[in-house]
Order: structure tokens, then sequence, then C-alpha cells
């Protein structure tokens, strides 16, 4: 490949001797040509600005100069239109285009690449315009490396030379470090590196991580999958809304959904959801929620009427407002994803430390008090399965985990669930939840066989002090 460089400050890129590029260059693998601008000026003074037509601050680069000397470099062929190679003239600019990866890789494909680099307030618009519209066979692109401003195009050139160099046939020793590279799109969607390490073992009172030494390379390849998703979700969170799902296995599923990413049935990418407590003026949203989940969840020996009426009593908008405003006997937390509202968690709380829960049967199989119930867990179907339900039960019981009732912490969280609903009671076991005994239910005039399943939150308080600041308010 050609690369030519027009700059004012051609001693710039002097760094291109140097390293990787510098053998590539000796080993006639690259052809760069660095060009002072000023060759081509006329004047005594070689003069390559002049002011700004309409004014305003500073100076703008000559397109008269500019011109001969890109024509010069461009030369006759690819002017006439009589070259058959592609050419890609590229405009350094703090207003061009985003210099990526996907970029780079399409310009090492490229025969001839030619750097214009600008200096001052940039070069005269007419000149990108000119070799876009009247030279065919040249194509034209201005490109910015990111969102921040330099004096000049110099070190875009730069970037530009190393990027595309190291793409070239033959001057990476091993080409199968490209295929590994954060940004080159491998297998399973594009992710940040995960951090690497190598001896001592022990720096500075810190060791690398044990797995990296224990020779399982099974271990290895997915401790550090897990460690790209966690700095991708962290650093780069717009890399984990351009996943492809289909490139994510059930593993790193788990690890996003723990990070508070999720991927919702049908969905074309991972979605960011956020677990936090409910808002007064959410309790239409919830309501919907409930009256759109709690079917699903009813056995089918239930008639609609039954449910109907449930959903009136207990899950109208006027009794959510309670559950949301009546903060001395009710929590709620909810699963906030970008489309809205996906699920919420309602936790009741005893009014003194001893209640008994609810109904005899119950009280029989929570003896732990205080205790506090459980009492929805709604989730939308397409989020059901994603991990979404598992956050907002470690939301309610980290929350619950921290009130008293009368100066004693809850001790227990208790849920009632339909017998025959087994992925509900896989889910809550999946949490920490451990089933406790059978109890009836009534649903309009029908008796209704449950489970109680209870979570210990005395162990769960110690997780949470570590992981949460302390609460305000009353705890
Ligand atoms: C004048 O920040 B940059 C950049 C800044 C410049 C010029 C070109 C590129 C020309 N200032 O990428």
């Amino acid at each position: 490949m050609r690369i030519d460089v027009v700059s004012i400050f051609p001693e710039y890129l002097d760094a291109l001797d140097l390293s990787l590029v510098g053998k590539a260059r000796r080993d006639g693998l690259l052809d760069l040509r660095m060009h002072d601008l000023r060759a081509w000026t006329s004047d005594r003074h070689r003069t390559v600005d002049d002011t700004p037509f309409g004014g305003g601050a500073g100076m703008v680069m000559r397109p008269d100069v500019w011109g001969r000397a890109l024509d010069d470099v461009l030369g006759p062929d690819v002017l006439a239109g009589e070259s058959t190679g592609r050419t890609v003239l590229l405009v350094p600019t703090p207003s061009g285009e985003r210099l990526t990866q996907r970029l780079v890789e399409d310009l090492a494909r490229a025969d001839r690449l030619v750097l214009a680099c600008g200096r001052y307030e940039g070069i005269d618009a007419r000149v990108a315009e000119h070799y876009t519209e009247d030279v065919e066979t040249v194509e034209v692109r201005e490109i910015s490396l990111g969102d921040y401003v330099l004096n000049g195009g110099e070190v875009a050139a730069l970037v530009v030379v190393e990027a595309v160099a190291r793409l070239l046939p033959g001057v990476l020793g091993n080409p199968e470090s490209l295929t590994e590279e954060s940004h080159g799109r491998g297998e399973g969607g594009a992710l940040l590196e995960y951090p690497v390490y190598t001896k001592p073992a022990e720096w500075s009172g810190r060791r690398a991580p044990e797995v990296l030494l224990s020779g399982h390379h099974g271990n290895v390849a997915r401790w550090r999958r897990d460690q790209a998703l966690e700095r991708t979700v962290r650093r780069r969170p717009d890399m984990i809304s351009a996943l492809d799902p289909q490139e994510l296995d059930r593993a790193d599923r788990a690890i996003l959904a723990r990070q508070g990413w999720f991927v919702p049935a049908g969905a074309s990418a991972p979605v960011p959801v956020r677990i936090r407590p409910g808002r007064p003026d959410e309790a239409q949203a919830l309501s919907d929620l409930a009256a759109a989940t709690f079917p699903l969840a009813c056995p089918p020996e239930l008639g609609a009427d039954d449910i109907t009426a449930f959903i009136a009593e207990h899950l109208s908008p006027a009794r959510t407002t309670e559950y949301l405003t009546d903060t001395d006997h009710y929590r709620v937390q909810v699963a906030q994803a970008p489309s809205g509202l996906v699920g919420y968690t309602l936790v009741v709380l005893p009014r003194t430390p001893d209640e008994p829960p609810y109904a005899d049967d119950v009280a029989a199989l929570v003896p732990d008090r205080p205790a506090a119930e459980l009492s929805k867990c709604y989730v939308y179907p397409e989020y059901q399965g994603t991990g979404v339900a598992g956050a907002l039960l470690g939301a309610a019981a980290a929350q619950a985990a921290a009130v008293q009732i009368d100066g004693q912490p809850l001790r227990t969280l208790w849920l009632g669930t339909n017998a025959d609903n087994w992925r509900a009671q896989a889910s809550y076991r999946k949490q920490g939840f451990a089933t406790a005994g059978p109890r009836t239910f009534r649903v309009g005039d029908q008796l209704m066989d449950d489970v109680v399943m209870v979570l210990d939150l005395t162990s769960h308080r110690d997780d949470v002090r570590q992981t949460t600041p302390p609460p305000h308010g009353r705890s």
C-alpha cells in the first residue's frame, strides 16, 4: 500500500520510521511518503493560510495551495480517472466521521491513502468538495479520532497509518492476535479486552488471579469472558447495547443480569433495567403490570371472574397507590427498562414484631419473626426467565433486611405461591428461598393449594451491609 501525508509539519510523522511501521516500510510492505505543504506555495513567505470569509477567529488554509499539492500527490492518472486502484483522500477534522476499527479495516483494503493534515481553523471547505465531486476516482472521507480538539491533523494521520499498517499482510508477526482484539468483532460480538497478567505471580502485595495460574483452560476462558463483559458494561455500555443475543450463552446472560443488563424474549439486544424503589406516581403502571401478569400465574381451574375480582380488589391503581405511599406498611421495588416498568415486588411489613403472618397455617410455617410477606413479584412475560425477577427479589430482600419493627430487625421474608407453579418456585429457590410447607389460599370462592417459602434475612443482612450504604429515613 502507498500512503502519502501532506502537512506543514512533515517531521511530525518521523515516528513512523520506528517499530512495526518502520519495519513494514523497510520491508517494502508500506510505501509511506511525507510531503511539506509549503512546497506548493508560490509567494516569498510560503503562505498557506488567510483570514476567514465572514469573519471570526483564526486563519483558514487556502484551497489553491492544497489543490496544487493534492493534484501533484494524487498524480495525473488518478486525476484523469485512469487509475484502476482505489484511492482514499482522508481529511482529519474535528467535524469528521469517527475513525473506527471498521473504517480502518476498510481503508486497509484501499490501494492508496492520501492524508491531508490541516492546521489553524482547517482547510477551505471547497477542497474536500472538489475532490469528492470532480475527481471520480478519489473517495474523500473527513475523519475524527474522537470528541476532542487537536491543533492539526497530524496526530490523526499517525493514528491512521499505524492502525492501517498493522492490518497489511505480512506486517504483524502473529496475525492471530488481530482476531482476538477489542473492536475486532470476533465471535461473541465486540467486547473490550479482558485484563492481562504476567510474572511475578505476586507483585506489591497483589496476586495475579488464581484461575489464570490454575492451568484450567475452560475456567480461564470463562473468567476472561466474565471480565470482558463486566468491563464493557462499566466502560462501554453502548457496546453492550450492540451485542447480538444469539452470541450470548447462559453464563453471559447471568453475568450481564448481575450488572443490570437483561435480554427480553424477542429482543435484538440486551437492555439496561434499573431496580429502584417505586414512586407514588407509578401506581397506574404497576397496576397495569399486575393486571397483565397475575392471570398468567393463576392455575387453569381458576375462573376468569375470580381473577377479575381479585385484580379489582388487590391490584387496582387505588390499592397500588397505598402500597407506594404507606411506607410504614409496604415496600415496593420496581424494575425500570427503557420501555417503562417491566416488573415489581411488594413487601408487606408486620405491624408488630410478633404479628403472626396472615393465617394460622402460614404462622406455623414462619416461626422466625419479625416476618414480612413478599406479597407480589410480577414481571412481564418477555422479561421472565431473564433474571429481572431475581434482581427484584434481591433488592426487595436487601431492603427488607434493613427494616426494623419496633427496634427489631426483620428476620424472615416469606411468600405463598401456587403449588403447581414450579417455575416461580424454582425462581424463588434460586434467590435463597426454601419451601416451608403447604397452605390454602382463597381467590374468589376458590381455595387454591399454595406452598409457603421462606428466606432467612439474618444471613442476608451481612451481605447487604457490605454492599449497600446505610439507608436513610426509617429503617
Ligand atoms: C485544524 O482535532 B482534530 C483536528 C484538529 C484540527 C485540524 C484537523 C484535525 C485542523 N485543527 O482531529
